[in-house]
C-alpha cells in the first residue's frame, strides 16, 4: 500500500478528485439543490482511500469480504454517487447524477440503502453511520473469530463530519467501539470547522483527538488535501491494535472562489458563476457541466477494478474451505429447520403445561430454543440482560479483543445498540437481537425508524411494556410507545400474550428477512391462553379469534398482557349471559396485510366491540368503530404494586365487562 512520495502522486490525486468535485457541484447545481462542499472538501481522502486503500471490487459490490465503506455524514451523497460512478459500480449511470434529487434518480437526496449497489447504509440523521460501522466492524470480527481471516478479514472506513461528531450518538458509538477494540474500525474526520450556522466555534470546543484518545482510539491529524499525508496516515492505520480516526483538515467547498471555507458551500448550489470559477481554479480542462475527460474515466475505472484480484483470490480460498457451506448459510440467512422444530415444541410444551410466565421470560425460552438451533443471532442488552432476559445459557459474552462469543453487553447505549444492530444486519451473517425496556425505545427512535426505512432484521426486544412493571413508576411505563412504534411504517410491533404467542412472533421476526421486528414483552406473569397446540403459526395474521362465541354480541379486543383480562371479561359477561368472543392482536401490521373479509370476520362484524390495552387510546378507534369502547391509559402510570396500578387506573375485567354492557346499551 506505499504510494509515491512526488509531487506526481499529489497532482495525480487532486486531478482523479477533481472528477468528484466536478461531478458533485454539477449534480447539486442541476438539481438547484444539496451539499457541494463535502464532496469538494474530502474528495482528495476519498480519492486516496479508493485508490490505494479501499479492498473493493466495483464489479462485484456484495463480494462478502470487501471493505465497508459509509458515508455517514450523509448530506455529502454526491461524494458517494460519484465514486460509484466513477469507479464503475453496476447500475449507477451518469444520467442518474444529472437526476440528482429528482424522483426518478436512484441518486436521492441523501444515500439511501438499497437504491444501489455500493450504498453500504442510509445516511443523512447525523452520527447513525458511526454507529452501523461500528457495528460492521464488530459483525467482521465476530465472523472472522468463526471462520478465520481467510474468509473474513477486512476494514470498515467511516467518513465523519462535525455535525456527526457533536450528536449524542457518537458518544455511544465512539466509547463502545474503544472499549472493545475495533481495530479494523477507521474514521476520517472531515475537520473542516464549518456546519450550518457558520464556524463551529460557534457551538462547540471540544479537542476532538483527546476525546477520542480519552475513548481507546489512536488518532492522528493531517491536512486534508495534502495526499502523501493522507496515505501516510491510512498506511500507518492499516495495523493498529486499536480503532482509528485520522482528522483530515480540509477546506469545505475546496476549489470555489468565493465559499470554499465558508457555511455558504455547505448546503446549496454553488451558483453558475462560483461553479465555472471553480472549474478554472481547479484547472478542469472543460466548462461542461458532468464532463469528466476519458483519461481521467479511465484511470478511476481502473481504481474500480484493483481489487478484482483480491476478489478472485478470495473466491478461491472460500470454494476451497471445509467452512464454505456454513459461510454460505449463515449469510444466506434462511432460519434453519431445526429452529422451527424447536419453536414448534415449546409451542407444545406450552399448551401441555400452561405455564404462567412473563412475555420476557416466554421470549428467553424462545431464545433458548432459537440460539441452540442457529449461530446466526448475536444477542445483548443495554445493561438490562437480566431484565430483558436476552442472554441465554450458551451465549458467551464479546469481550475487548476477543470476539468468539454471541451475547453483547452493550452498555447503557441504547441508541448506539440499535444503530450497531443496524450496521451487523446490513454487514449480513448475523441476525442482531438486543433489549432495552420498552420505554426507551425513544432513545432507540431514530434507529428503529433507519431499520425499518432500510427494511432490514434487526430485533427490539423491548420488556416493561405497560404499567405492569408497577414500582419503577412512570418514568419507566410506556404508554404512548406502542402507538408511536405502530405508526412507524414497515417495522412489525409484535405484543403476545402468553409463551406460545411469544413463540410464535419470534419465528415470525426471525422469517422476515424484510423488516425490522419489535417484541414488546411484560414484566408480569399471564397465564397461558393458547391451551390446544397447533403448529399453524396464528400470530402470522395479526390478529386471530383467540375464543369465539355463537351469537356473540361482544368482541374483546386486546393485546399482550391484556388478553387474560379479555378472558376473564369474557367469564363475567357470560355469567350475564352475553356472549363475549376474544381476540388477540400480537401484531397490527400483519393484521392490515390481511383481506377485508378475513379482518372483518375476525372483528366480529354484528358485535359491540370493547378494546383493552395498557396504554392510551390512540389508533385503536379504527378497530373499535363508533359503538365501542377503550380500557386503557390516558395519562401516565403510577409506581406501586402492579396489581393496585391496574386496579387505580380501572385496567380490570370488571370495567372491561361494564364497558361492554355500557356499549351495548348504546
Ligand atoms: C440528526 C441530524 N440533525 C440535523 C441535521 C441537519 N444537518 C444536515 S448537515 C448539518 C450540519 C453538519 O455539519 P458538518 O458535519 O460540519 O457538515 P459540513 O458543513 O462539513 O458539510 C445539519 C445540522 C441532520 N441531517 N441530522
Amino acid at each position: 500500500m506505499s504510494s509515491s512520495n512526488t509531487p506526481d502522486f499529489q497532482s495525480h490525486t487532486r486531478t482523479l478528485a477533481n472528477a468528484i468535485r466536478v461531478l458533485s457541484m454539477d449534480g447539486v447545481q442541476a438539481a438547484n439543490s444539496g451539499h457541494p462542499g463535502l464532496p469538494m472538501g474530502m474528495a482528495d481522502v476519498a480519492t486516496v482511500l479508493f485508490s490505494k486503500f479501499l479492498k473493493f471490487d466495483a464489479s462485484d459490490p456484495n463480494w462478502p469480504d470487501r471493505d465497508r465503506f459509509v458515508l455517514s455524514n450523509g448530506h455529502g451523497s454526491m461524494l458517494l454517487y460519484s465514486l460509484l460512478y466513477l469507479n464503475g459500480y453496476p447500475k449507477i449511470t451518469l444520467d442518474n447524477l444529472k437526476h440528482f434529487r429528482k424522483v426518478d434518480s436512484p441518486c436521492a437526496g441523501h444515500p439511501e440503502h438499497g437504491t444501489l449497489p455500493g450504498i453500504e447504509t442510509t445516511t443523512g440523521p447525523l452520527g447513525q453511520g458511526i454507529a452501523n460501522a461500528v457495528g460492521m466492524a464488530l459483525a467482521e470480527r465476530i465472523l472472522n473469530a468463526r471462520f478465520g481471516d481467510g474468509l473474513v478479514d477486512h476494514k470498515t472506513y467511516v467518513f465523519a463530519g462535525d455535525g456527526c461528531l457533536m450528536e449524542g450518538i457518537s458518544h455511544e458509538a465512539i466509547s463502545f467501539a474503544g472499549h472493545l477494540k475495533l481495530n479494523k474500525l477507521i474514521m476520517l474526520y472531515d475537520d473542516n470547522h464549518i456546519s450550518i450556522d457558520g464556524p463551529t466555534s460557534l457551538s462547540d470546543s471540544t479537542d476532538a483527538l483527546k476525546r477520542f484518545e480519552a475513548a481507546g482510539w489512536a488518532t492522528r491529524r493531517i491536512d486534508g488535501h495534502k495526499a502523501q499525508d493522507i496515505a501516510d496516515a491510512l498506511s500507518w492505520a492499516q495495523d493498529s491494535d486499536k480503532p482509528v480516526m485520522i482528522a483530515c483538515r480540509t477546506i469545505i467547498g475546496f476549489g470555489a472562489p468565493k465559499k470554499a471555507g465558508t457555511s455558504k458551500a455547505h448546503g446549496e448550489a454553488l451558483g453558475p458563476e462560483e461553479v465555472a470559477g471553480a472549474k478554472k481554479e481547479l484547472n478542469w480542462p472543460s466548462q461542461e457541466a458532468f464532463f469528466v475527460p476519458d483519461d481521467i474515466l479511465s484511470e478511476w475505472r481502473r481504481i474500480g477494478a484493483r481489487g478484482e484480484g483480491a476478489r478472485k483470490a478470495w473466491i478461491e480460498r472460500h470454494d476451497a474451505s471445509d467452512l464454505k457451506k456454513a459461510f454460505d448459510e449463515l449469510l444466506k440467512g434462511d432460519v434453519p429447520p431445526a429452529v422451527v422444530a424447536a419453536i414448534m415444541a415449546l409451542k407444545k410444551k406450552a399448551s401441555d403445561e400452561k405455564p404462567a410466565v412473563a412475555t420476557r421470560k416466554a421470549s428467553e425460552m424462545a431464545l433458548e430454543a432459537i440460539n441452540t438451533n442457529w449461530q446466526a443471532t448475536i444477542g445483548g442488552s443495554a445493561d438490562l440482560t437480566p431484565s430483558n432476559n436476552t442472554k441465554t445459557k450458551e451465549l458467551k459474552d464479546i469481550a475487548p479483543g476477543d470476539f468468539s462469543g454471541r451475547y453483547i453487553h452493550y452498555g447503557i447505549r441504547e441508541h448506539g445498540m440499535a444503530a450497531a444492530m443496524n450496521g451487523m444486519a446490513l454487514h449480513g451473517g448475523i441476525v442482531p437481537y438486543g433489549g432495552t425496556f420498552l420505554v426507551f425505545s425513544d432513545y432507540c427512535r431514530h434507529s428503529i425508524r433507519l431499520s425499518a426505512l432500510m427494511g432490514i432484521r434487526v430485533i427490539y426486544v423491548m420488556t416493561h411494556d405497560s404499567i405492569g412493571l408497577g414500582e419503577d413508576g412512570p418514568t419507566h411505563e410506556p404508554v404512548e410507545h406502542l402507538a408511536s412504534l405502530r405508526a412507524m411504517p414497515g417495522l412489525r410491533v409484535f405484543r403476545p400474550g402468553d409463551l406460545v404467542e411469544t413463540a410464535e412472533c419470534w419465528q415470525l421476526a426471525l422469517a422476515d428477512k424484510d423488516h425490522p421486528s419489535l417484541m414488546a414483552l411484560s414484566r408480569q406473569n399471564m397465564a397461558t391462553f393458547r391451551t390446544t397446540h397447533t403448529d399453524e403459526n396464528l400470530c402470522a395474521k395479526g390478529a386471530y379469534v383467540a375464543a369465539e362465541a355463537p351469537n356473540a354480541k361482544v368482541t374483546l379486543l386486546a393485546t399482550g398482557s391484556e388478553v387474560e383480562l379479555a378472558f376473564k371479561a369474557r367469564d363475567l359477561l357470560a355469567a350475564e349471559n352475553i356472549a363475549a368472543r376474544v381476540v388477540s392482536m400480537p401484531c397490527w401490521e400483519l393484521f392490515e396485510q390481511q383481506s377485508a373479509t378475513y379482518r372483518d370476520g375476525v372483528l366480529g362484524p354484528n358485535t359491540v366491540k370493547v378494546a383493552v390495552e395498557a396504554a392510551v387510546r390512540f389508533g385503536w378507534d379504527r378497530y373499535i368503530g363508533p359503538n365501542g369502547a377503550f380500557v386503557g391509559m390516558q395519562g401516565f402510570g403510577a409506581s406501586g404494586p402492579y396489581k393496585d396500578v391496574y386496579k387505580h387506573f380501572g385496567i380490570t375485567a370488571e370495567h372491561v365487562a361494564e364497558a361492554a354492557k355500557s356499549a351495548l346499551k348504546g
